[in-house]
């Protein structure tokens, strides 16, 4: 078997590389480490002289990890920009969001050809390359106009919207034509599928896409909640809640997670259900992230604005109704909060998939397990038919939900977590990789 050659917009950091935190890391643990592999992307530093700066090498187990620099400018208009500007509103349904210039577009056309430029010394012939995630739409193409002949595979790990949609990108019929340059391409579910399939049709191109659900590791997860709910940590945070119920949301400070609407939600509980006054704790956590994008930068204020006046609405002198922080929190402090929480509510407007959702049902305790209230617009939603779902704009719903999941009694609780673990537990970080891999591999070159 030819080497696994990975390619992601950042490569884990070198803290993540033997513990992997989140996401893609977690995703790709177990795949990249049992067989020969590379992984080659952006070391997350910028420099002025990066593009006279050589790929930079270095080997962990069966891994080597080849990062190189970007410029200022690169990181600006490619990653910044136009990633994070004009691909990730579009494909998360926000139209309005969009912020398109044709110097961005460039610049990312011209980041994604250092990446191939980069990329082909480093390739053997019968490498497998598995690229990841919309900052990479064009690599396949590019690598194939330099002469690269061997199998190469896509996930996409946002949803992909609808050609009515899609098609307000300017240029969308060059990023697809791109994009077909892979052997595969895999998405989140099954209507991602549906909507890039409907766009290539569009403009005649031919593409095998394919619905693989990313997981994560249920197993390593719930061990490590099991073991954090009793660290001293942990046990702080609960002992400060004195009695209270526990609803947790956990989610990177993005427009895409619904943050102000699940405020409001929480709002309406409190409105609607006066008997929970005093009685629960909202904890949300939630990391600043791409600062350097407006839209961001005004989420952040809302947020913060919202959380004082429900605070203060509500509050009082010995309740604080929201507990809410920007910076991340560790891992594995985090899974011990999962398990000792009464409710999981995550709530995005659209998400590929959602690990958190998937992280919070790992973490529970099996004899007496909290409720998961998961918004319908979560790619989890369709594995997870468990959970009390939501619509995320019906703030009298969302606290309907919280209150049934409040209410739930213990063999109800306990059923449905049966089912959503058994989910949690068939699809995993280990057999998406699996999935994918194999049916890229069988694939023609
Ligand atoms: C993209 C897609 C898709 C969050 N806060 C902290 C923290 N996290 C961890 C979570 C989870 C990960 O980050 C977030 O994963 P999500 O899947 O929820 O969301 P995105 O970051 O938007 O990821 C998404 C995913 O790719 C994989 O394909 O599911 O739809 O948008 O693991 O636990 N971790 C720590 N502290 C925090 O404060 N340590």
């Amino acid at each position: 078997m030819g080497r696994l050659i990975v390619v992601s917009n950042r490569t884990p950091a070198p803290g993540e590389r033997t513990q992997p935190a989140g996401g893609l890391t977690v995703g790709l643990y177990d795949a990249v480490q049992t067989r020969d592999s590379l992984w080659f992307g952006w070391s997350g530093e910028q420099c002025e002289d990066a593009l006279d700066r050589p790929v930079m090498e270095d080997r962990a187990g069966n891994v080597t990890y080849a990062t190189f620099d970007m410029t200022p400018r690169q990181y600006d208009r490619f990653y910044l920009n136009f990633s994070n500007g004009v691909l990730w509103p579009l494909c998360h349904y926000r139209t309005q969001l969009i912020r398109y210039t044709r110097e961005d577009c460039e610049a990312y056309y011209e980041a994604n050809a250092v990446f191939a430029d980069r990329l082909v010394p480093l390739l053997k012939e019968d490498d497998t390359i598995w690229i990841h995630d919309y900052h990479l739409f064009p690599l396949a193409e590019m690598l194939r106009d330099r002469g690269v002949k061997g199998r190469i595979g896509f996930f996409l790990h946002i949803p992909f919207p609808p050609w009515s949609v899609a098609r307000l990108l300017p240029q969308l019929q060059r990023l697809l034509k791109g994009l077909a340059g892979c052997d595969r391409i895999g998405v989140q579910t099954p209507e991602d599928a549906q909507n890039l399939r409907g766009c290539f049709a569009e403009y005649g191109l031919k593409a095998e896409v394919e619905a693989v659900p990313i997981g994560i590791d249920p197993i390593r997860f719930r061990q490590q909640a099991i073991e954090s709910a009793s660290t001293e940590d942990v046990e702080q945070i609960v002992d400060s809640l004195v009695g209270k119920r526990l609803i947790i949301g956990v989610d990177r400070l993005d427009y895409s997670k619904g943050l102000p609407e699940r405020m409001r939600g929480y709002e309406m509980l409190l409105k609607n259900y006066p008997e929970y006054r005093g009685k629960v704790t909202f904890l949300q956590i939630t990391p600043v992230s791409r600062t350097g994008v407006e839209s961001y930068r005004l989420l952040k204020e809302e947020l913060d604005g919202l959380v004082g006046t429900i605070n203060g609405a509500y509050g009082t002198p010995d309740w604080v109704p929201i507990r809410y922080t920007t910076w991340p929190i560790s891992r594995n402090v985090l899974a011990g909060l999962y398990r000792v929480s009464d409710v999981g509510y995550i709530t995005p407007l659209r998400d590929g998939m959602n690990l958190v959702a998937k992280e919070f049902i790992a973490a529970q305790d099996s004899k007496d397990p909290g409720v998961l209230v998961l918004s319908r617009f979560a790619g989890a939603a369709p594995e997870m038919p468990e959970a009390l779902q939501v619509n995320p704009l019906d703030a009298e719903g969302m606290a309907d939900a919280l209150h049934a999941a409040l209410t739930m009694d213990v063999q109800t609780r306990h059923e449905a977590w049966s089912a959503l673990y058994g989910e949690v537990s068939r699809n995993t970080a280990g057999s998406w990789a699996k999935q994918f891999l194999d049916s890229l591999e069988a694939s023609r070159t």
